[in-house]
This record gives structure tokens, C-alpha cells and sequence, in this order.
């Protein structure tokens, strides 16, 4: 029996880094259950394995994973409700962003933020593509990163393809199990070559996006950097499923609002249509940001929700 770091998965197989660093296929014998959650895939890229190596096939058979620090999970493309476990054991989670080639909405970064929380991942936002920024645009991520500075999510201001702001990202990646989400087209892949050029990923010019509607990253992938740690490449993503969550749960995962709900008449309020709310009052005050009520009343409400389903691959 050996231990093995899940690097990869693409469906029956996974690859398996072992602890004298050999990369090995693996595949999983018989039904695999994944700790009570019902998945489509039972491993994911950060799992811990244990396998056995199989000398007449030649790869290795998982046999058990090791409890999971946390996992962050998709919703499935097919409305089976089960979940899909995107990576396991995440010290942080970037969201990148862009706001143009392709525009990226508030209400996308709130969906991942929500998860994040839900999820206690420490999230953080990077800002992508500033080299393509007019006046208008950079205005439009300054107020970006006041709101979301504000409320604890740290934000970093980059040009992958110029390389500005890389080495701060980078030096935040040292021996840290880190996810880069985002949607397709953004520079996830771009920016993890800038940083270690070694990894030469696949990227594909944004004029090409619209035409195949494919993305370029189609499985997630964890790769050792150079300076240590571990980054997870993940494919595009057009939409945040959230996980099901009780409507009460919610204004946990919006820190600022959960700050203020204590302040509200009712304890049970929604912050949605009850009188003396001190939510309501907090954004009429500007204390909170207008897009981020929006985004909870979206997702108490879930009126968005088909538009937001997680369907990327
Ligand atoms: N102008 C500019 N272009 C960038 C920047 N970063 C990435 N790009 C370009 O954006 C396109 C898409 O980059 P990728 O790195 O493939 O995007 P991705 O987020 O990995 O996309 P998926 O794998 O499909 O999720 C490429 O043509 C990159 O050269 C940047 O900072 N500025
Ligand atoms: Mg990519
Ligand atoms: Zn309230």
C-alpha cells in the first residue's frame, strides 16, 4: 500500500503523484463511495489516496482516500442533483477576473464567493487583463476592489501577458494548495505560465472562444510549482451553482450582511421585505454595497438560478 496526491482526473483514471514523486495512472476498483456526498466523480484533484500498484496492467488501484480537510463542489450539468467535487484539501481559492474579453458580473464573483464561504475556503479576487483596460474599465475595478477589500477578500490588480502584478500572486502561492476559477477566456492558464514557464498549459486566443464555444482547460489540474506549493487549473466556468442551501444559511456566507443582521427588528429576518432592517438600512446608507444585496436577494429568491447552473463541461 502506498500514498499517493490525486493530480489529475479525467474520469476513470486519475494520476497520482507518489511520495518518491513517480506520476502513476490509477484507476478506482468496483464502487467508490465518496464519504456519504453523493458525486458524480467519488475523487478529485487534492485528494489524498491510498493505492496498490498492479504489476500486470501496470498502474495503481486506488483503494482508499484520506479524510478531506474541505472540497469545493459544483452542482452537475444534468439535473440529477448530484454534485461534482471540482478539488479537495484547498488552502485558497482565486477567483480571476476580467472586465472585458470576457465581462465579468458581480453577481458571478458574489456566487463564488458565496460557495467559497460556505465551503471555508479563504477566497481572494485577481484582476486580470488590465493592460486592456480603457479609463471607463479601470474605474470599474477600483469600485470593485474597494467592495470586496472591504469586506475581507483580498484583491490584486494583474496583466498576465505583460506580467505586472504576477510575482505578488505568485510569492502568495508558496507551499499553499491553491484553485484558480474564473471564467473561460480570462487568462487562468496564462497567468500559471507566467508564473512557471516550465508548465507551457494550453491557451488559446479569446477570438477563437466564440467560435468553438470550447474551452481550453476541459479537466482540472493540479500542478507543483517551481518556488513549492501546488495550483489547480480549472476549466471555465460560465456559471456558480451554489450547493443547496437553506435560505436562513445564506447571510452567513455574505459577511457584511450577516455583521449587520443582529441589528435588525426581527431575528429572523430576511433582510428582504421586513420593516426596520438594518441590511435595508445599511445599503441606503451605503455601507453596503447595492450589487452585493442584489446578488443575496438573487440567491434567497433563486429566480436566477437556470441562468447561473454550472454547465461547463
Ligand atoms: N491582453 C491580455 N490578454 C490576456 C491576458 N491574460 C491572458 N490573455 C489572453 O487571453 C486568452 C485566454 O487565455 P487562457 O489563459 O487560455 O484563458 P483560461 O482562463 O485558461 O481559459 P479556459 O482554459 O478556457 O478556462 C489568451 O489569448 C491569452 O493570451 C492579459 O493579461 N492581457
Ligand atoms: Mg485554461
Ligand atoms: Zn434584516
Amino acid at each position: 500500500m502506498e500514498k499517493g496526491l490525486v493530480i489529475k482526473s479525467t474520469g476513470s483514471w486519475y494520476q497520482v503523484k507518489t511520495e518518491t514523486g513517480d506520476i502513476l495512472p490509477c484507476k478506482i476498483r468496483g464502487k467508490f463511495r465518496s464519504m456519504g456526498i453523493r458525486t458524480t466523480n467519488p475523487i478529485a484533484v487534492g485528494d489524498q489516496v491510498q493505492f496498490t500498484f498492479d504489476k500486470k496492467s501496470e498502474h495503481g488501484v486506488i483503494t482508499s482516500i484520506e479524510p478531506r480537510k474541505n472540497y469545493i463542489i459544483r452542482r452537475s450539468i444534468n439535473l440529477s442533483k448530484q454534485a461534482h467535487i471540482l478539488a479537495a484539501n484547498i488552502d485558497q481559492a482565486f477567483l480571476m477576473v476580467t472586465l472585458v474579453k470576457p465581462k465579468t458580473y458581480p453577481e458571478f464573483i458574489d456566487r463564488f464567493l458565496v460557495s467559497a464561504e460556505a465551503y471555508t475556503i479563504p477566497a481572494k479576487i485577481i484582476f486580470n487583463k488590465t493592460d486592456l483596460y480603457d479609463t471607463a474599465a479601470h474605474n470599474e475595478m477600483q469600485s470593485l476592489k474597494n467592495i470586496y477589500e472591504k469586506i475581507g477578500y483580498p484583491c490584486y490588480i494583474i496583466s498576465a501577458r505583460e506580467k505586472t502584478g504576477v510575482d505578488t500572486v505568485s510569492e502568495l502561492l508558496k507551499d499553499r494548495i491553491s484553485l484558480i476559477s474564473g471564467h473561460s477566456g480570462v487568462g487562468k492558464s496564462t497567468l500559471i505560465n507566467a508564473i512557471d514557464p516550465e508548465l507551457n498549459l494550453k491557451t488559446t486566443e479569446i477570438s477563437q472562444y466564440h467560435d468553438s464555444g470550447k474551452h481550453t482547460t476541459t479537466f482540472p489540474e493540479m500542478h507543483a510549482l517551481v518556488s513549492g506549493g501546488y495550483i489547480i487549473d480549472t476549466p471555465g466556468i460560465k456559471g456558480f451553482g451554489v450547493v443547496d442551501m437553506d435560505k436562513e444559511e445564506l447571510s452567513h456566507y455574505f459577511p457584511e450582511i450577516f455583521a449587520r443582521s443582529t441589528q435588525c427588528q426581527y431575528y429572523n429576518c430576511s433582510h428582504s421585505h421586513e420593516p426596520n432592517c438594518a441590511v435595508k438600512k445599511g445599503v441606503q446608507d451605503g455601507l453596503i454595497a447595492e450589487s452585493r444585496y442584489r446578488s443575496y436577494i438573487s440567491l434567497l429568491v433563486g429566480d436566477e438560478d437556470e441562468k447561473y447552473r454550472s454547465n461547463a463541461y
